[in-house]
């Protein structure tokens, strides 16, 4: 069989049954194979990183491997950011790029760049293919790699002679790999340890990340917290994990976290971390973070263990299997008896959480004239009733959107956490709605970040993809605009996108319906058409460009020196009606 079939017998052999992809010379014999091949859509996109994006929409919301197939050179540079974005997040993707012929290799050849050189530092794994007999091996290990322990992008560069010749094509029934056996069953006198100091303690937090979603422990993360009664606060990558309404749900902590989320953890006596990596937009300060608790930490990934905060209880394991035997080990803890102590230091600190809460909910002022980024979030979430898929950008919006939207499900939220990467919002959602046809996706996007992938609309309108875009629209980055005043004492420079392009003229030009509100009042209705139209629709909010995102914690600050919203209208009565006053 000549190497290019193999590359899509493979594919089809793995249940893969979409993929992304941008033709070129050196993987012109498989889009020849392609031109009459059964079984499997190719997304054709206009620029191969909206192909490892939309791969890593299809990974994060289906919990199957993501695919994306492109050429040689500039083409396999171009998915470099997709590739270091779906590394940063753990996201499972196994990418293929076009070589140049094997004796051209390191000839300068045209088209040539030494793609497994440049992807690996920003993959799980790479192979460079020499001979066809081991296409099918290489993608069964590929796909093996980037779904198994802690997920992640592979890369797999096929020369363009190895594609054309003829060999025989193998499929190994399993994959063997001596040197990489991820560890899967926490150490039971670890999670025994766990469960004595969960229950025995009176201020404890669960801070819960990604590795929750990829290992579709959610379900366990409810029953911990239920049977418990520990409040849980989630990551940027772990919302979703576990609902935005539960009463034990603290929200987002971090950078941009809720200021009672911030706060329980600091004075928390034992934080459990689960499935998350302690990155420093969570810990700020890290002298600072959690300073009195005993960290128990749950993982997949040895290496993340005391790499940037040093924890007392590691427990290396996949989440569900860990947190299943850590269930019955608390259950085990709870029938013996536990010090009245507890019971009694454990109301103080739900009440001390309750107050938190009261004082400084998320907040902001509302306008009659302006409209409010926050609102069209909590519009947006109040409309979908909280069962959309939700696609972000990265910035101010990506922010609001993350404290806003009622999150219900795991694998509804995509968002480009580890990388910031501007520009993930419109491809990231056109690989969730291929995934999932019918259903609806929406990518809250900036003015800036949009425009940085804008082309990817053309792929939404010719492969009926109809992602709905919210461009949350301040005319700048705002993002930017916000550090500038707040730590660059308001010297603006280089953040203005003064309204050009016209959203709404350029939506038209691409085959899609433009949509644009600048009153409050408009808000609603606008959502509502947007949701009712069945084609791609850009919706072009103009929302007060002076709103900042709060709590924020000035990068390298201690998570309790949050800068807090001014209180709104709503709080301050509150305030005023309270006995104590606050
Ligand atoms: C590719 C890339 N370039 C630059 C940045 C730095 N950056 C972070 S946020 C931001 C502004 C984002 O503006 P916009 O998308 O309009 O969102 P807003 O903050 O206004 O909501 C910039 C430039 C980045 N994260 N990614």
């Amino acid at each position: 069989m000549p190497g290019a079939r193999m590359v899509l017998e493979a594919l089809k052999k793995e249940g893969v049954d979409v993929f992304f992809g941008l033709p070129g010379g050196a993987v012109l014999p498989i889009y020849d194979v392609l031109y009459d091949f059964e079984g499997l859509r190719h997304i054709l996109v206009r620029q191969e990183a909206a192909a490892g994006h939309a791969a890593e929409g299809y990974a994060r919301t289906t919990g199957k491997v993501g695919v994306c197939l492109v050429t040689s050179g500039p083409a396999a540079t171009n998915l470099v950011t997709a590739l270091q974005d779906a590394y940063m997040d753990s996201i499972p993707i196994v990418a293929f790029t076009g070589q140049v012929p094997t004796h051209l290799i390191g000839n300068d050849a045209f088209q040539e760049a030494d793609n497994v050189g440049i992807t690996r530092p920003c993959t799980k794994h790479n192979f460079l293919v020499k001979d066809g007999k081991d296409i099918g091996p290489i993608i069964r290990e590929a796909f093996h790699i980037a779904a198994t322990g802690r997920p992640g992008p592979v890369h797999v560069d096929l020369p363009k002679d190895v594609l054309v010749k003829e060999a025989e094509f193998v499929w190994p029934e399993r994959v063997v790999l001596r040197s990489y056996n991820p560890t899967y069953e926490g150490h039971l006198g670890q999670i025994k340890k766990a469960a004595r100091s969960l229950v025995r303690a009176k201020r404890p937090v669960l801070y819960v990340g990604g590795g929750v979603i990829s290992s579709d422990a959610h379900g366990e993360l409810a029953e911990l917290a239920a049977l418990t009664q520990i409040p849980v606060t989630t990551t940027l990558m772990g919302l979703g994990a576990f609902p935005s309404e539960d009463a034990l749900s603290l929200g987002m902590l971090g950078m941009h976290g809720t200021y009672y989320s911030n706060m329980a953890v600091h004075h928390a006596d034992v934080l459990v971390a689960i499935g998350a990596r302690f990155d420093d937009r969570v810990t700020g300060k890290v002298e600072a973070f959690s300073p009195n608790s005993e960290i128990i930490h749950i993982d997949i990934d040895p290496s993340s263990i005391s790499k940037n905060i040093k924890v007392h209880v590691p427990i290396v394991g996949d989440c569900r299997r860990v947190l299943r035997a850590l269930l019955a080990a608390v259950r085990e803890e709870l029938a013996s008896e536990v010090p009245v102590a507890t019971r009694e230091g454990r109301r103080a600190w739900q009440a001390q959480i309750a107050e938190w809460q009261t004082k400084f909910p998320l907040q902001y002022e509302w306008d009659d004239e302006v409209i409010k980024p926050q609102y069209v979030i909590e519009e947006l979430s109040n409309l979908t009733q909280g069962e959309a898929y939700m696609v972000t950008g990265v910035g101010q919006h990506q922010m609001w959107a993350a404290q806003y939207y009622k999150f219900k499900h795991p694998r509804h939220w995509c968002t480009s956490g580890g990388l910031g990467t501007m520009g993930y919002g419109l491809p990231t959602a056109m690989g969730v709605q291929a995934a999932h046809p019918g259903k609806l996706v929406i990518d809250v996007d900036g003015d800036g970040s949009f425009a940085m992938n804008s082309q990817e609309l053309a792929t939404c309108f010719t492969e009926r993809l109809p992602v709905k875009i919210v461009i949350i629209n301040n005319s700048g980055h705002g993002m930017v605009r916000q550090w500038q005043r707040i730590i660059y004492k308001e010297r603006y420079c280089a953040i203005d996108l003064p309204g050009i392009p016209d959203w709404v003229k350029l939506a038209e030009a691409y085959g899609c319906v433009g949509i644009r509100v600048s009153k409050p009042a408009e808000v609603v209705p606008a959502i509502e058409k947007m949701l009712s139209t069945p084609a791609p629709v850009i919706l072009d909010v103009c929302v007060d460009k002076d709103e900042c995102v709060f709590p924020m914690v000035p990068a390298g600050g201690a998570n309790v020196d949050m800068i807090l919203a001014p209180p709104s209208r709503e709080v301050k009565e509150k305030a005023a009606r309270s006995q104590t006053g606050f």
